[in-house]
């Protein structure tokens, strides 16, 4: 070990970023902690407490530890009453690529709907030789297909980029509409398939059965393609905040289009021009027109961990932790910066990468104690670079509010204390 380390501990970018062979096979025993230093000195008494008599019973449903029930999900201010409103995914206290049922991000437009799955029906209609109605015994005698992909709404990161000034708080408030998840259902293509679709069709409307009737048009090539009529969710049946007993699913769209409650689909020619893709869900450009119809997620990172609110207890070795996702297929390559984006070395991604998946990334970092700023830069394989806040800004002005994917960058004081920058 001590042989390898002069050579696994040089640096590859500047102010002490290391190389990702730390994180790949093998390399990880280097970072063990006796050669950090890590090391505890063992509590005084041998025995525990907890191992003095036999613990809590067993239980029909799992619970987590109360020392972990600080890890909530924030409520975004303006929710109200009506239960519109959004909660966010605290990344910044999450590892790995999945996120846990009960702190999937939340948007509702209109509260979540009690529904009973025996009176509730799916719809499909409109352009299609026979309409069909299904109950969710019916759904479930379909074939299933079980995916690992990301759900984002496009307004998520506004908070972290837009505002004039940078705002200060958790990397799940600036970040945390966005959550990764295994879903499982019925391919849509199977059901209009078997409902014969007008070959002059080119659009379908989903809609949902909350108050808000949320609806929204999806080209008929994505229906067709990977859309999924999800049922579970991490292997158990989904959450009613995330659409029980069933929701669309299309993965690497804006989630606005991810129907929940699902109880309609329309087979159209045109796409219906609801609401939510016209007086919503646009990007208004400097020119006055709005871009309309911008359905995959570009290419996104961020560093969850060090990110605010956690802080470094001085000069050390420190292990960066982030994520990474794109709504256009597998990422790539994530670069780091220790240096305020002076020059950048390559992380390590976690298996597995999976397309349209969150991609977690790791990267050490030696830090000297003095103040920087550390970032990520994650490129997809389309080829697709994410791009800085100031190319954003200049390219589309500062106007709209959805679909921002700008580099964020974490400032570190010489305290250790994380804020967001613009770099
Ligand atoms: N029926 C219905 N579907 C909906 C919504 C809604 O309010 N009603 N919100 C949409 C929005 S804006 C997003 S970002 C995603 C959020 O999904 P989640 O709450 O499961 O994270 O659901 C979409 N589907
Ligand atoms: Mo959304």
């Amino acid at each position: 070990m001590s042989e390898r380390r002069p050579k696994d501990l040089e640096p590859v970018a500047g102010n002490g970023l290391l190389h990702r062979r730390l994180f790949l096979k093998g390399g990880a025993a280097v970072l063990g902690a006796g050669s950090l230093g890590l090391m505890t000195a063992a509590p005084a008494k041998d025995l525990p407490p907890w191992m003095g008599a036999p613990g809590r019973p067993l239980s029909g449903y799992g619970s987590r530890s109360p020392y972990e029930d600080h890890v909530r999900r924030r409520l975004l201010a303006a929710t109200g009453a009506d239960g519109a409103g959004g909660s966010w995914t605290p990344l910044e206290a999450l590892e790995g690529m999945i996120t846990p049922n009960p702190l999937h991000f939340e948007r509702h437009h209109s509260g979540i709907p009690d529904i009973d799955p025996d009176r509730h029906r799916l719809l499909i209609h409109g352009m299609v030789d026979r309409a069909l109605f299904f109950d969710m015994d019916a759904l479930s005698r379909y074939p299933m297909v079980s995916r690992i992909q990301f759900i984002e709404c496009s307004g998520n990161s506004y908070l972290a980029g837009l505002p004039r000034q940078p705002i200060n708080d958790t990397c799940g408030v600036l970040h945390g509409l966005v959550s990764c998840s295994e879903w499982t259902g019925v391919p849509l293509s199977i059901l209009l398939d078997e409902a014969g679709v007008d070959p002059d069709a080119g659009w379908i409307m989903a809609e949902g059965a909350d108050a808000a009737a949320m609806n929204r048009s999806v080209p008929l090539a994505k229906a067709m393609d990977d859309a999924l009529l999800a049922v579970y969710q991490n292997g158990e049946r989904l959450r009613p905040e995330q659409g029980y007993p069933l929701r669309l699913f299309l993965p690497g769209y804006e989630g606005n289009m991810s129907i929940k409650w699902l109880r309609r689909i329309k087979v159209t020619a045109a796409p219906s021009m609801t609401r939510e893709e016209t007086s919503k869900y646009t990007d208004l450009l400097p020119d006055g027109r709005s871009l309309i119809f911008t359905y995959p997620m570009d290419v996104k990172s961020v560093i969850t961990s060090p990110s605010p609110g956690l802080v470094l207890k001085g000069p050390g070795l420190y292990q960066i932790s982030g994520m990474a996702w794109s709504g256009r297929g597998r990422i790539a390559r994530v670069e780091v910066s220790a240096d305020g984006g002076a020059t950048w070395g390559e992380a390590a991604l976690c298996e597995p990468v999976l397309d349209k998946a969150v991609t977690r990334f790791r990267m050490a970092w030696r830090w000297n104690g003095a103040e920087t700023a550390i970032l990520s830069r994650a490129v997809d394989e389309t080829g697709a670079v994410q791009p800085t806040r100031e190319a954003i800004i200049a390219a589309k002005g500062r106007k709209f509010a959805y679909h921002y994917n700008g580099i964020q960058a974490w400032g570190i004081d010489s305290e250790g204390q994380v804020a967001n920058v613009y770099a």
